[in-house]
């Protein structure tokens, strides 16, 4: 196993499971050569929102957010690969989705509602200490299952 083999946690969010995108998010990841480790589909409880998100705690879109995301079922997945998780953050594209490039999942994909938080479709961990946290909170028995 070489440094740069990592894990990432990524969500297809309650927006991209009602909008039936999981299965084009996740052919996505599979075409540019990342492997589904973990996955598993759940309404995510308020509880694990809070651990996830704790970063954003008091900024205007916290609540809203955690709202959005416990609004319905998502997708969880570990998605394992050589710099992986910088890698599914260029795929997925910009957070806000009027502005992500077109050819990522966000930009093909997502658009402003109007709403109070961006409900852009995916998320995607931002380095490797943010996928193992997240991995540990969504996926607790899998905390150190790295093949
Ligand atoms: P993510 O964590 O979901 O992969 O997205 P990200 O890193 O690109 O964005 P981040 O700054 O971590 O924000 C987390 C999620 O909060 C929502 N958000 N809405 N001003 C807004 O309306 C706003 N800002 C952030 C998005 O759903 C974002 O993905
Ligand atoms: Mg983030």
């Amino acid at each position: 196993m070489t440094a740069s083999l990592e894990r990432t946690l990524v969500i297809v969010k309650p927006d991209g499971y009602a909008r039936g995108l999981t299965g084009e998010v996740l052919r996505r990841i599979e075409a540019k050569g990342y492997t589904l480790a973990a996955l598993h589909v759940t309404t995510p409880d308020r509880e694990r929102l809070a651990q996830h998100y704790a970063e954003h705690e008091g900024k205007p879109f916290y609540e809203p957010l955690v709202d959005f995301m416990a609004s319905g079922p998502a997708t969880f997945v570990i998605v394992e690969g050589h710099r992986a998780i910088e890698g599914f953050r260029a795929l997925a594209g910009a957070t806000d989705p009027t502005a992500a490039l077109p050819g990522t999942i966000r930009g093909d994909l997502g658009r402003d509602w109007g709403l109070k938080v961006q409900q852009n479709i995916v998320h995607g961990s931002d380095s490797t200490e943010s996928a193992e946290r997240e991995i540990g909170i969504w996926f607790p028995d899998e905390v150190s299952a790295l093949r």
